[in-house]
């Protein structure tokens, strides 16, 4: 097999005429559990997965930035001086709108040479898996390295975000950037998204004999359109009303008086937010004190809560769920920003061939399309290569 690696070196010099100064690869990611949470300022725990996007890139002697791409049929092109998000579009928002937000946090882009960047990715696009995040978090340490801005990697992060929300035009928060820039080998990262603090926590699949198998349900998605955006609003609106600067700073000791001063329907948003974080922190300390086998029914209770309070889930995900549950996972919830995507089962390693049958005869008769099915393992975070 062909490395991804050989073939991006190969290719930038196809492309550009010269060899690259070198690679840097991030991966996308899985979050184990804490949905919606971190535009909150609560805590998320996902992890960086085996799936990574690999860039070539070489130093120009101009102000240029070109990037291609083996998802694109051309390259784009523009001066680093006139980088704006007006000025982008289509999917080079993602590694110009990265230049761009590297500006915006300080970096003199009058003072750095032009680039050339050619991106492949084997993070599969439209699962819920952050292709989007990859693209930017390799892109953003291959320029801190070449243009030696010395960014440490929470402030890389937040280059990300800013590109993505700003360029790309998706209210995200900073859990994907993060997963993706922190990600260790066999681990999930324990992020604060107030203080961005972020602990390493193993998660020991492997010694349990557990595997953490991905159900893409082919149902597409987009974070730039209505459904997140709408959520992200009334999360707003309720910490708002509540008189708390984000939804973190509540407790599930607070939501008889939530529930009193909301609508339902922003109540019952409110009451995922504030139940999703104190899982989190509940799932950090079952893998702590007891192993991976104990956190089955937070992922459940993580999932149920999507479904029937933030309501992000769609037919295709409670069905994916349901069947890995009924046939011996541990846990099973959606993953992601919801309304389509990828739903996670923590698996025996024995019964992943039995549970994946399973979710394709499900599906079948439901008339659904036939799911991706993968197991993922937790990988290390973006590197130069
Ligand atoms: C998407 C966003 F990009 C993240 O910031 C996060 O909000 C997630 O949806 C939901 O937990 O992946």
């Amino acid at each position: 097999m062909t490395d991804i690696r050989d073939d991006v070196a190969a290719t930038f010099s196809e492309l550009y005429g010269y060899a690259p100064a070198g690679l840097w690869s991030a991966p996308g990611r899985v979050n184990l559990i804490g949905e919606h949470t971190d535009y909150n300022e609560g805590f998320v725990l996902p992890f960086a997965i085996n799936r990574r996007t690999v860039l070539a890139l070489g130093l120009r002697d101009d102000s240029r930035i070109r990037v291609g791409s083996a998802f694109a049929d051309e390259i784009a092109e523009i001066d680093l001086a006139e980088l704006s998000p007006e000025r982008l579009s289509g999917w080079s928002a993602y590694p110009l709108g990265v230049a761009w937000a590297l500006g915006e946090h300080g970096a003199d882009l009058a003072a750095v040479p032009g680039v050339d960047i050619y991106i492949e990715s084997a993070v599969p696009v439209g699962a819920g898996l952050s292709s989007s995040a990859a693209i930017e978090s390799a892109v953003a340490v291959a320029l801190n390295d070449v243009w030696q801005l010395g960014f440490d990697r929470p402030t890389l992060a937040r280059v990300g975000q800013l590109a993505e929300n700003k360029a790309v035009g998706a209210p995200t928060g900073i859990m994907d950037q993060s997963a993706s820039l922190l990600g260790q080998q066999d681990a999930a990262v324990f992020l604060d998204c107030r203080s961005l603090e972020a602990q390493v926590v193993p998660l020991g699949f492997d010694e349990a004999g557990l595997q953490l198998l991905i159900i893409d349900t082919g149902v597409s998605h987009s974070h730039a359109t209505g459904g997140y955006a709408a959520r992200r609003a009334s999360c707003e609106r309720g910490a708002a009303v509540l008189g708390v600067a984000a939804l973190r700073d509540l407790t599930v000791d607070d939501l008889p008086r939530a529930q009193q001063l909301l609508d339902d329907e922003t109540f019952r948003r409110v009451r995922h937010v504030v139940t999703e974080d104190q899982r989190v922190l509940d799932t950090v300390r079952a893998l702590r004190d007891e192993g991976p086998t104990a956190i089955g029914e937070l992922l459940d209770a993580s999932h149920r809560s999507m479904r029937d309070d933030f309501e992000i889930s769609v037919p295709e995900l409670d069905l994916a769920v349901e069947t890995a549950q009924a046939n011996g996972a541990v846990g099973a919830r959606m993953t992601g920003g919801g309304f389509g995507g990828a739903a996670i089962a923590l698996v025996p390693a024995s019964g992943v061939s039995r549970i994946q049958v399973a979710i394709d005869g499900a599906f079948a008769e439901h008339g659904f399309a036939q799911p991706t099915m993968f197991v993922v393992t937790a990988s290390t975070g973006a590197t130069r290569e």
